[in-house]
């Protein structure tokens, strides 16, 4: 019985000495050398958050750059994918003998049809028989040097466009006397006299004329 109470005497001074052992492992001299390199580690983080303060409006203000370039690509993508489309389109009309003036392509006819046959055709191609905005299209349209079909009509006692439009008597470049209503029946517009500037006249629908269609692509 005393030698267990001797026993269990020494375990506890071993345990003791354990455990004292964890609580502080280190010699004071290792405690000094991590003290310091504590010290430089503080010091480094201490300039780094400084470093870090100074460079966060930077990021903020390149954040907000970033962004902005964003938004001006994407608007400048959707311009050229509308560009490359209409660079399509037109390649394709000009493949099928269109060609370009002022902002329309125009397709001069090979063949010759009534009024509503020739506007069906441009129609078929997206277009629309031409319509004279001024003297610089006059002129382009007289140009072919073939009696032409314009998509001009009349409806009532009114000379109207195919788009919808009436014919403004400042844009109008009729034969003198014409139109005349020739026999009573003359209800679309054609050029007939294409080597004067006035070239105008008005004849029956079921005459048959050279057309020329016309697309607008700007
Ligand atoms: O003299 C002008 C007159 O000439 C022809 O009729 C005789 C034209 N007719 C056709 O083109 C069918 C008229 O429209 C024109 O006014
Ligand atoms: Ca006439």
């Amino acid at each position: 019985m005393t030698k267990a109470i001797s026993d269990l005497n020494v375990s506890h001074k071993k345990l003791l000495g354990q455990q004292k052992g964890v609580l502080c492992p280190c010699n004071p001299s290792m405690i000094q050398t991590c003290n310091a390199e504590k010290a430089l580690l503080n010091k480094r983080l201490s300039s780094c958050n400084l470093q870090l303060k100074s460079v966060l409006p930077q990021r903020d203000s390149l954040h907000q750059q970033v962004n902005v370039l964003r938004s001006q690509m994407a608007s400048v993508t959707k311009q050229r994918d509308t560009l490359q489309s209409q660079m399509n389109v037109f390649a394709k009309y000009q493949n099928d003998g269109w060609q370009y003036f002022r902002g329309s392509l125009y397709y001069m006819s090979t063949t010759t049809a009534n009024w509503q046959t020739s506007r069906d055709y441009c129609v078929s191609k997206g277009a629309d028989l031409v319509i004279i905005n001024d003297a610089a299209e006059n002129n382009f349209a007289r140009g072919f040097k073939q009696g032409i079909w314009l998509g001009l009509y009349k409806e009532g006692s009114r000379w109207k466009w195919v788009d919808g439009s009436y014919l403004s008597s400042s844009v109008s470049y009729w034969i003198p006397k014409e139109p005349n209503n020739t026999g009573g029946r003359e209800d679309r517009v054609e050029i007939q006299y294409f080597n004067y500037f006035n070239c105008w006249n008005d004849s029956p629908q079921t005459n048959k004329n050279y057309w020329i269609c016309e697309k607008k692509v700007v």
